[in-house]
Formats: C-alpha cells, sequence, structure tokens
C-alpha cells in the first residue's frame, strides 16, 4: 500500500472511531435522559414548537383573557358599583328633593295657614274694634243725650265766645270767665281755668276753632281724670258699698240702678233700707228691691241706722251674697247728729264686716251747683268719701259742677245719673264725658 492508501485508510479509521465514539456518548445520554423523542421532523418541530408557542400563547393569552377578564370584570363591578353610587346618589337626591318639596309644600301650607289665621284674627280685631268704636258712639251719645242742657248751656255758650274771635283779648277772658261761673264751674276751678287758657291761648291763632277746642278738652280731661280706687271683691265676702247724700239727691234711686246693674252681672245684691226715719223711704227701697229683684233687709221705723246695715251684712254673710248697698236717711247735712250717725254707721259696717265699707258713694245733685260743691265738703269732713255719684245730669244746664267737684275736693266721679230709668246710671268714664261734652260742637253752636 502506498503511503496515500495508508494515510486514506488511517482517516477512516479516525473517522470511524470518532463516530462510534459521538454515538456512544449520545447513547449514554439517551439512557439517563427520558426516552429520546424521535427527533420530529422540521415541520413537526415547528408545529411543536408553534403547539408550544401557542399554549404559552394560549397562556399568555388566558392569562390575558383572565387580566382582561379581571379587568372587565373589575370595570363591570366599578361600572356596577359607579351606577348603584349613581342610582343611590340619584335615589337621594331625588328623596332629598322630594323632601324638600315636601318640606317646601309644608311651609307654603303653613305660611298659608299662618297667613290665613293672621287674617282671620286681624278680621276679628277689626271686627271687634268696630263693635267698640261702635258701642263707644253708643254710649257717648246716650250720655250726650243726658248733657243735651249742659251741651247747650256751658258748651254753646262758649262757642259763641270763640266763633269769628282772632286772638285772645282780655275782653274775651272775662266773657269766658262769666260762662263759666254761670255754669257752677266754681269760682276757684273758674279762675284756674282762666289762668290757663291766658297761659294757653295767648299769642295763637284762634279764628282755628279745633284748637280752642283741644286745649278745653285737654283741661277738662286733667281735671276729671281722677281715678276712683275700687278694691277688688273677694268670693264669699260681701262688699259693702255705703250711699251718703242730703235729701232728695237721688240716693235711694242711685241704689236700685246700682243693684240692677251688679244684678245684671250674676251678683248676688242686699238692700239695706238703713234710711229708717220714714216708713215711705223703706217701702221705696222695697220697690226697688222687687224691680231688681233682690232682698231688702230693713228694721222697725226709727230703729237704729246701724242696727239695721250690721243686720244687713250678717244676712249677707251667711247667704253669701255679693254685694251690700246700704240707704241711708238724706236729713239737712247741717245738722251734726246726721253726720254724727253717718260716722256711726260706718264705724258698724266695718265691724260687721272687715275691710268694709269697701265704697261710701256720696250722691250730688248736679241741679244744685255750687251747693254740691259744699256738700261734698262737708260730707268728706265727716267720712272718708271714696267716689261721687252725680245725678240729674239729664236736667241741668249746669253740669259744668262736674268740674268745680273733682278740681276742689279731689273726689273721683264714680257714676253719673242720666235719667230716672233703671238703666240711666253710668260709671264715669272722663273721656267719654269730655268727648259726649265737647265733641262735635258744631251741633250744639248751630243748635244754640
Ligand atoms: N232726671 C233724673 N231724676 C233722678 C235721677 N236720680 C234720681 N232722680 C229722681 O230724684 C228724685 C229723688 O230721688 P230719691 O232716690 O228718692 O232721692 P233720695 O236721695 O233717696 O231722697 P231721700 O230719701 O228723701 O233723701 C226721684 O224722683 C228720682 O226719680 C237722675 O239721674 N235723673
Ligand atoms: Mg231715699
Amino acid at each position: 500500500m502506498s503511503p496515500v492508501q495508508i494515510l486514506i485508510a488511517a482517516a477512516v479509521v479516525v473517522l470511524i472511531v470518532v463516530v462510534a465514539v459521538v454515538l456512544r456518548s449520545r447513547g449514554r445520554r439517551a439512557v439517563s435522559l427520558p426516552p429520546p423523542k424521535q427527533e420530529p421532523k422540521l415541520e413537526a418541530r415547528t408545529g411543536a414548537e408553534a403547539t408550544a408557542k401557542t399554549s404559552e400563547g394560549r397562556a399568555v393569552a388566558a392569562a390575558a383573557a383572565r387580566e382582561a377578564a379581571t379587568t372587565k370584570e373589575a370595570a363591570a363591578k366599578e361600572a356596577a358599583a359607579k351606577e348603584v353610587a349613581a342610582t343611590k346618589e340619584a335615589a337621594a337626591k331625588e328623596a332629598a328633593a322630594k323632601e324638600a318639596a315636601a318640606a317646601k309644600e309644608a311651609a307654603a301650607k303653613e305660611a298659608a295657614a299662618k297667613e290665613a289665621a293672621a287674617a282671620k284674627e286681624a278680621a276679628a280685631k277689626e271686627a271687634a274694634a268696630k263693635e267698640a268704636r261702635a258701642e263707644k258712639k253708643r254710649r257717648v251719645e246716650t250720655v250726650r243725650k243726658g248733657l243735651h242742657a249742659t251741651r247747650g248751656g256751658l258748651v254753646a255758650r262758649l262757642s259763641r265766645l270763640f266763633q269769628g274771635k282772632k286772638e285772645l283779648s282780655a275782653e274775651l277772658l272775662t266773657s269766658i270767665e262769666e260762662v263759666l261761673i254761670t255754669s257752677d264751674v266754681g269760682a276757684r276751678t273758674t279762675e284756674r281755668l282762666v289762668e290757663r287758657v291766658k297761659q294757653g291761648l295767648s299769642g295763637k291763632d284762634l279764628s282755628d276753632e279745633r284748637l280752642v277746642w283741644e286745649f278745653l278738652r285737654d283741661e277738662a280731661q286733667a281735671i276729671l281724670g281722677l281715678q276712683a280706687e275700687v278694691p277688688p271683691m273677694k268670693p264669699g265676702e260681701p262688699y259693702v258699698i255705703l250711699v251718703l247724700g242730703v235729701n232728695g239727691v237721688g240716693k235711694t234711686t242711685t241704689i236700685g240702678k246700682l243693684a240692677s246693674r251688679y244684678n245684671s252681672e250674676g251678683k248676688t245684691v242686699l238692700l239695706a233700707a238703713a234710711d229708717t226715719f220714714r216708713a215711705a223711704a223703706v217701702q221705696q227701697l222695697q220697690i226697688w228691691g222687687r224691680r231688681v229683684p233682690c232682698e231688702v233687709v230693713s228694721g222697725k221705723e226709727g230703729a237704729d241706722p246701724s242696727s239695721v246695715a250690721f243686720a244687713a251684712i250678717e244676712q249677707a254673710r251667711a247667704a253669701k251674697a255679693d254685694v251690700v248697698i246700704v240707704d241711708t236717711a238724706g236729713r239737712l247735712h247741717t245738722k251734726a247728729p246726721l253726720m254724727d250717725e253717718l260716722k256711726k254707721i260706718h264705724r258698724v259696717v266695718g265691724k260687721a264686716q272687715e275691710g268694709a265699707p269697701h265704697e261710701v258713694l256720696l250722691v250730688l245733685d248736679a241741679n244744685t251747683g255750687q251747693n254740691a260743691i259744699q256738700q261734698a265738703a262737708t260730707f268728706r269732713e265727716a267720712v272718708q268719701v271714696t267716689g261721687i255719684v252725680l245725678t240729674k245730669l239729664d236736667g241741668t244746664a249746669k253740669g259744668g259742677v262736674i268740674l268745680g267737684i273733682c278740681d276742689e275736693q279731689k273726689i273721683p266721679v264714680r257714676f253719673i245719673g242720666i235719667g230716672e230709668g233703671i238703666d240711666d246710671l253710668r260709671p264715669f268714664d272722663a273721656e267719654l264725658f269730655i268727648s259726649a261734652l265737647f265733641d262735635d260742637v258744631d251741633e250744639v253752636s248751630a243748635a244754640a
């Protein structure tokens, strides 16, 4: 063999050996490894890879899908939550709106109800005020009728004086003084009033008559505005009124009218006939007792007037009567025994009932003018007079005396008598009296 052949042969041997070694090593690896997979063909391998890739992709896709699903779910959840929240919010809003609307409606209803109530109240008030005005007008009219003569006298004369006057002259002042004096206003009160007129109206334009009447009204109001202090009535205790006054002024008549007033207020009244000097006096009171009607307690003719008053109060206490009115004799007040007797009655009445007499009313006849002022002075020296009853104002032009009595004696007027009828006694109301006397002066001046 040629060296070349030898070389080739050697190379072949080496190759065989190498191949054998390689094969062996592969065979050994095949033992430790899982049965060798048959080397797939290229297309198969590519499929597997693709499969592997696909499963990976699927996993990824699945993951992605899962993620997507999760995201979707989350989104859905979020959306649902949002929707729920939105629904909730909408519901809340709707509820709030409903509530607000209901509240508004309720408020509107309440406001309307309030308004209606206020309107009703206002209407009721207005109606009451109207009625009160009408009632006041009626009362003023009644008193005005009663004061007809005084308006025709004092007021008409004053009115005539002021008519056409531009200023207050000395001559006008003298005329005013004369009218006041002759209307029984009283000397001292006249003097004071003229002085006030001088101060108040000097330098003023008197052609505006309203000014003059307003001034006179105010002055009269200041004099008559004394308030009577009347103690309150206590249930179960008789309220005792002692009635004084000279002969014929109207005591018994006033007592009858007063009893009727209290009776119509639902009070039980008892009259004490303590004028025991005349049988006719007792009978006159009994007639009133039947008219009212109320009980009359009397004693024997000539009995002690104090004992009759005492017995009447005892009877009233036993019978739980509300009011006892004591009639007294009216003999001339200038006789000392009468005043002593009145003091005694006053004392005894106080013993019969604590705090009695609750009122001591002095009855004065407006017709007696100046004399009435004098009577007031005399009676109040004997007993504490708490109020005046000025009677027969309906028949006199001298009603101006009321100014003198209040101004000089400082005793408040409690009632006025404006007629003989049972209803012709009015509680004295200064404002109403002044209105009845001075208002609508044109009427009196036209009538004068
Ligand atoms: N016009 C009018 N007459 C009245 C008024 N008050 C009383 N009289 C009348 O005056 C008269 C006398 O009244 P009386 O009540 O008897 O007087 P009195 O004070 O009791 O008299 P004596 O008991 O005698 O002291 C009677 O005719 C009454 O009708 C009144 O306000 N106006
Ligand atoms: Mg009498």
